[in-house]
């Protein structure tokens, strides 16, 4: 690979060397010919030739881009620019949130997020997210689809049970609910332990550690230790499908759920079709109705999980 850059780099200083001359061959003859405005001619002359070298030299830079080695999953690479959170993007020094390719499973599969960077100390990944549009998400969705992920993490979105167990499984995780109301007023809580099992014990759900200090009350303590149920499995505690009675949204439903996150949106503060929060306030408990939601995660211990790909 070094011998291949040193010969590019050989071949962009060759053609730099045959435009420079070029440039000079051209001034010169020009000179002679034309004795007015020649100033003018020169500058015309040195722009075009300054935009080729600029040409090829991208063509050149483009191509040996082009020759970086493919990365697969037995044959890494040392890349520790390929993090496996959105903590790890923080720790690198971005402080903007936005979408970024976050590597939760391996270095060749990036998993496209919303990165929280200013919330709390940043560096939360967005796991599931609720944003009043014209045309609001489907989240009547199949089990296959919660399993795999949908959405647009510009807008709506489930990152998918299957990344949501491998990210928290062995990474001890908080997470954060953040949630605002027809009224714009914005709450939040945070769970300090937070996982997710595998698809074969149906995506068993562990909350806890509600903080004290959160501002939205603890909705998800009776999620705690339950499954995850979809329209097309019914896995609740309910003698029906909760998804079906909660408009078709998946969840861990036990019978059914003190909040409904995944409800049909109709943009408008009505709870039967708004996702909710029950404790909205924690000593007056009732359905409250939601305009914008995010779900989000980030490793407890505060540690970046930037993945190191050691090989070749
Ligand atoms: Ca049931």
């Amino acid at each position: 690979m070094a011998q291949m850059l040193a010969e590019r780099d050989s071949g962009v200083r060759v053609m730099r060397q045959w435009l420079d001359e070029l440039q000079s061959n051209i001034t010169s003859e020009l000179a002679g010919y034309i004795e007015h405005d020649r100033t003018a001619f020169q500058d015309v002359v040195t722009e075009i030739v300054k935009q080729e070298v600029r040409g090829v030299t991208e063509l050149l830079a483009n191509n040996q881009e082009s020759h970086h080695p493919r990365l697969d999953s037995g044959n890494h690479t040392c890349l520790p620019d390929r993090p496996a959170d959105c903590l790890g993007y923080r720790r690198q020094g971005f402080i903007t949130s936005g979408v970024f390719n976050i590597y939760p499973v391996s270095c060749c599969e990036p998993v496209s997020v919303w990165c929280d960077m200013t919330t709390g100390g940043g560096g939360w990944v967005v796991v599931f997210a609720r944003v009043p549009q014209v045309e609001q998400e489907n989240f009547a969705r199949p089990w296959n689809d919660y399993k795999n992920g949908f959405g647009n993490p510009y807008r709506e979105f489930w990152i998918g049970n299957d990344i949501l167990h491998l990210m928290t499984d062995n990474v001890p995780s908080i997470l954060r609910v953040d949630a605002e109301n027809f009224a714009g007023i914005r709450k939040f809580g945070e769970w300090r332990s937070f996982r997710v099992a595998n698809e074969t014990d149906l995506y068993n759900l562990t909350i806890g550690n509600y903080w004290p200090s959160s501002s939205l009350g603890d909705d998800l303590a009776r999620n705690n230790r339950k499954v995850f149920t979809t329209v097309d499995r019914d896995n609740d505690d309910d003698s029906g499908n909760c998804a079906e009675k909660r408009t078709g949204g998946g969840w861990w439903y036990t019978s059914c759920s003190d909040c409904n996150p995944t409800s049909v949106m109709a943009n408008t503060d009505n709870y039967l079709t708004s996702a909710t929060w029950k404790s909205w306030n924690k000593n007056d408990p009732k359905f409250t109705s939601l305009r914008w939601m995010q779900l989000k995660i980030r490793p407890k211990d505060s540690q970046s999980r930037a993945r190191m790909c050691i090989g070749q």
